[in-house]
């Protein structure tokens, strides 16, 4: 399992991030107990708690990304953890996209490629505070970025959460 070490906050997909200014951009919240650090920690007791303009069949727009502490690195694997709770609040549907710019270009999300689109893996609950299984797709570059976004949730809920996401090469 790769190390994940700095946060990315609040960026978007491309298409909202053209769409909106800024100032919107970097409304979204969290509480604090629940940074979105607290989803690349390793630790299933704690979780990344994020409330926004979540509503069941929408797009759910805030996210995190995390920053590989060793440069670039080869990812074509992931793993969704759930929390401690509220199980309607699990992300069901996620992406991953990599980047190797920086500045603007990475947290505006001008510079994302897509590597997965799809299930989280935990469609079946396993449980509070466990692991789904991984998720492989095809991945060739390696990226100095990646960025995870959840776009629909277990149940109609206030907020989405979960305790870990974890990043795999295999
Ligand atoms: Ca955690």
């Amino acid at each position: 399992m790769l190390d994940l070490i700095l946060m990315i906050l609040r960026t978007r997909r491309v298409a909202i991030a053209r769409q909106q200014p800024l100032a919107r951009v970097l409304a979204n919240t969290y509480v604090t107990h629940g940074s979105p650090g607290k989803a690349c920690e390793g630790n299933v007791s704690t979780k990344y708690v994020s409330f926004g303009p979540c509503h069941e069949g929408t797009l759910y727009t805030n996210d995190h990304g995390c920053d590989l502490s060793t440069g670039s690195t080869l990812v074509n694997g992931l793993r969704v953890c759930t929390a401690n709770d509220h199980f309607e609040r699990d992300p069901i549907i996620v992406s991953l996209e990599g980047s190797n710019s920086t500045g603007t270009n990475l947290t505006l999300g001008a510079s994302w490629t897509l590597l997965y689109d799809g299930p989280s893996g935990i469609s079946l609950d396993p449980g509070r505070r466990k692991c789904g299984s991984i998720q492989y797709f095809d991945n060739i570059v390696e990226y100095s970025s990646y960025r995870f976004l959840v776009s629909g949730k277990r149940r109609k809920a206030d907020c989405i959460q979960y305790s870990e996401v974890k990043l795999y090469s295999v």
